[in-house]
């Protein structure tokens, strides 16, 4: 096993420690190697290029400035990809946007990643539906 060095805030320590507890991890290099896991897991089942649909949501700061602008205006550069999107005003700062994407996984993966990138994009969510597997059940 290799060990590394991570920094990370209080904050998402406390997440961390938390989830160790409710779980029963005995330490939290054995927590955050299953947390990383579940991450490993997540990414294999976001390989391949075929047909998907997605649901992507997250939180953002619409004083942030431009960040409301530059979101939409990205959505419209991929109006192919994007199908629908809500809205909702959560309070004074923060909205909640969830879009339905449609399209191969890779493209659906780099508009998430350029939206959820951003600074001011907090808690997104990527879930991703393979098409090609209904076909399989
Ligand atoms: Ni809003």
């Amino acid at each position: 096993m290799e060990r590394i060095t991570i920094t990370i805030d209080a904050d998402l320590l406390r997440i961390v420690d938390t989830a160790m507890n409710r779980r029963g991890y005995t330490s939290r290099s054995e927590a955050i190697r299953d947390m990383i896991r579940d991450t490993a897991a997540h990414e294999e089942a976001l390989s391949g290029d075929g047909p998907c649909v997605a649901v992507l949501d997250y939180v953002y700061d619409h004083t942030t400035r431009t960040l409301a602008q530059r979101l939409t205006e990205e959505l419209h550069d991929h109006y192919d990809l994007s199908v629908a999107s809500m809205h909702v005003h959560l309070d004074h700062e923060r909205c909640l946007e969830t879009t339905v994407l449609r399209g191969p996984n890779s493209a659906l993966q780099k508009l998430s990643d350029t939206i959820t990138t951003q600074r001011g994009v907090h808690n997104a969510h990527l879930h991703i539906i393979p098409l090609n597997k209904f076909s399989d059940d």
